[in-house]
């Protein structure tokens, strides 16, 4: 008898976690997201787990799969809404095949550092986004944990300007707003589940794709790039997002422990992700990455002529454009 790889990890999913056997728990909650162990998301979301069994008195038990254990995004992103799962963490541009709005957040270019991000999105635009996400049955935890600036990576050739993108293979997560971006600079994207990068990479299905430095480094992309070009085109998060139904399953009082332990969990996360982003340069460049530092202008001013900023004004309106400028300055 032969198992499927589906069926495999289906029955590892309802397989309870061995260290994690907390037979009294009275709520078990499935915890899936799309990283590697080692990236902070999921040594934070451990931390978590363990604060969150121990201040409930062993009535909650958060159990972790990561790593596309339970699927790829668009599948998990399907068990949350089915209640097969409880949380997942998600990019706002990937939600934003169910919620619209979320990928206002990854517009090219629009922040240019941390600070204006957190206020941006610990503020009212974030706000905004939460109560879009609220609407579709799903909850938004108050703090986005961070997945950070992306660069490109490139096994065929450095990108330093908009030029070298004319034509260039690349892989970009499952969006439409990944995907208009990347056409407006003439790339040709191809929509591809994380799970699946490093093998396309591998075998050069694609040349390239796009990712912060926390990513290329724990997933080890760089096993199978060669370049990498700091270009910050774009900031990404990832939407703490619980099932509405196992949400209001939760008695009042547990509730307000474990949001309280998620978001301070995702404040974390966001530092450790900064630093990480800010010091791997080094490792990787040891590695044999070769790295260089591309400048915006060339790809901002393509963006503009191919109406890229004025085509997604006109699909989110101007409430939330005008939210996202207040951030960004003037855009389109
Ligand atoms: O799929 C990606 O590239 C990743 C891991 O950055 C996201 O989840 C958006």
């Amino acid at each position: 008898m032969t198992f499927s790889r589906r069926q495999i990890l289906l029955a590892a999913a309802a397989a309870p976690t061995i260290l994690r056997a907390q037979p009294k728990a009275e709520f078990v909650l499935k915890y899936a997201n799309n990283l590697p162990l080692p990236h902070p998301m999921n040594v934070r979301a451990k931390e978590m787990a363990d604060a969150i069994a121990a201040d409930t008195g062993g009535r909650v038990n958060l159990q972790i799969f990561p790593s596309n254990q339970l699927g790829s995004d668009t599948d998990m992103l399907s068990q949350l809404r089915a209640g097969g799962i409880d949380f997942f963490t998600l990019s706002g541009l990937i939600l934003s095949t169910l919620v619209p709005a979320a990928s206002i957040t990854g517009i090219g270019f629009a922040f240019s550092d941390y600070d204006t991000v957190w206020k941006a999105l610990d503020g009212d635009l974030g706000a905004y986004v939460r109560k879009e996400i609220g609407k579709a049955n799903l909850l938004a935890m108050d703090r986005i944990w961070d997945n950070g600036f992306r660069q490109i990576t490139s096994s065929a050739r450095p990108i330093q300007t908009a030029d070298d993108l004319k034509g260039f293979k690349i892989r970009v997560p499952v969006s439409p707003l990944w995907t208009s971006m990347f056409k407006a600079l003439d790339a040709a994207p191809a929509s591809i589940n994380f799970s699946e990068v490093y093998s396309a990479l591998q075998t050069k299905i694609v040349d390239g794709q796009e990712n912060p430095l926390a990513i290329i480094s724990t997933a080890k992309l760089n096993e199978v790039q060669k370049y990498c070009s700091i270009t910050n085109h774009m900031w990404d998060g990832f939407w703490f997002l619980a099932s509405r139904r196992s949400w209001d399953r939760l008695p009042e009082d547990l509730r307000t422990i474990v949001a309280r332990h998620v978001n301070a969990a995702g404040m974390k996360e966001r530092t450790d992700v900064a630093a990480l982003n800010a010091g791997l340069r080094k490792e990787l460049t040891d590695k044999g990455m070769i790295f260089n530092q591309a400048g915006a202008d060339s790809f901002r001013q393509r963006l503009r002529q191919a109406n890229f900023y004025a085509e997604w004004k006109g699909k989110y309106g101007d409430e939330a454009w005008n939210l996202l400028e207040r951030y960004s300055g003037k855009l389109a």
